[in-house]
């Protein structure tokens, strides 16, 4: 029997530098009001903190990720392309990115498809999973920053990897979390690791 090995890619985060976009629009945006450094971002979802920080942020956070272009132009993570490029001409080996877009659908589910197309090519749409709930994909590895990914399967078949980011870095994960903390980490062992 051949055993192929499914890893699934979070897009945000993880490929494309979203806290790295967010911030230097938002900044662009609203030059007189306060903004979060990102080495003290915390938590995961940006407009929470930005809300904590001043009520009226939260819907100014929103509205950066919710305009045009926005995800389009996001910067590729160091060494994403470049990782998933080699993984996907892996023997044994089938990658799918698997991204979750947000509510707001004006122009985020076709910028990704875009993003994709002009950072990875146009084979990889192929590739492409647009999904809210992650836990009904069904994959060996899920390489993804959100530290809690839950939905309606209770027991997801992926293991998760932490791809560690500015918000989860100092969070202390269970021993059993394995973390990815960079594409500069050996993520070639993570995948060995699971083979069979
Ligand atoms: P994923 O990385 O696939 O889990 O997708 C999560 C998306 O949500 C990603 O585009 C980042 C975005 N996001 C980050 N912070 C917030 C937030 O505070 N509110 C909303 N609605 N989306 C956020």
């Amino acid at each position: 029997v051949v055993v192929v090995l499914r890893v699934l890619v979070d897009m945000d985060g993880v490929l494309a530098d979203f806290e790295g976009g967010f911030l230097k629009k938002y900044r662009a945006r609203y030059p007189d009001d306060p903004h979060i450094p990102l080495e003290d971002r915390r938590g995961f979802w940006v407009s929470t903190q930005y809300g904590q920080l001043r009520s009226d942020l939260c819907e100014k956070a929103i509205s950066i990720w919710q305009s045009k272009d926005f995800f389009i132009e996001l910067e590729p993570l160091p060494g994403g392309v470049e990782a998933l490029k080699e993984m996907a001409k892996m023997d044994e080996t089938d990658v799918f990115l698997c991204t979750s877009p947000i509510k707001h659908y004006e122009h985020c589910p076709y910028e990704k498809y875009a993003w994709v197309e002009k950072h990875l090519g146009h084979d990889f749409l192929e590739q492409v999973i647009l999904t809210r709930d992650k836990t009904v994909i069904t994959g060996d590895l899920l390489i993804d920053d959100k530290p809690d990914i839950l939905g309606v399967e209770p027991e997801p078949s992926w293991e998760h990897i932490l791809f560690t980011a500015c918000h989860n870095k100092h969070l202390a994960v269970s021993p059993a979390q394995r973390r990815l903390l960079s594409w500069a980490d050996d993520w070639r062992a993570v995948l060995d690791s699971k083979r069979q």
